[in-house]
């Protein structure tokens, strides 16, 4: 399991962090997501065998944040 660190952009309150975290925990491979308002950040684990870190980043575009 690898871990990593998002840095996500046009949070504006807690039903975004519900949102984002739903979107990453939804993809195959992601153990755990937990999303920070106030840091504007995301800490997620997943499996690297199932996908990679721009996916993760991709999801949370896709879902209308900024994310790096
Ligand atoms: Mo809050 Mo976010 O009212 O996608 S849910 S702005």
């Amino acid at each position: 399991m690898e871990t990593t660190q998002i840095k996500i952009g046009g949070m504006s309150c807690q039903g975004c962090v519900k949102n984002i975290q739903g979107v990453l925990m939804a993809l195959p491979g992601v153990q755990s997501a937990v999303v920070s308002l106030e840091a504007e950040m995301a800490d997620v684990a997943f499996d690297a065998a199932q996908l990679d870190r721009a996916a993760l980043v991709g999801a949370i575009e896709d879902a209308g944040f900024d994310a790096s």
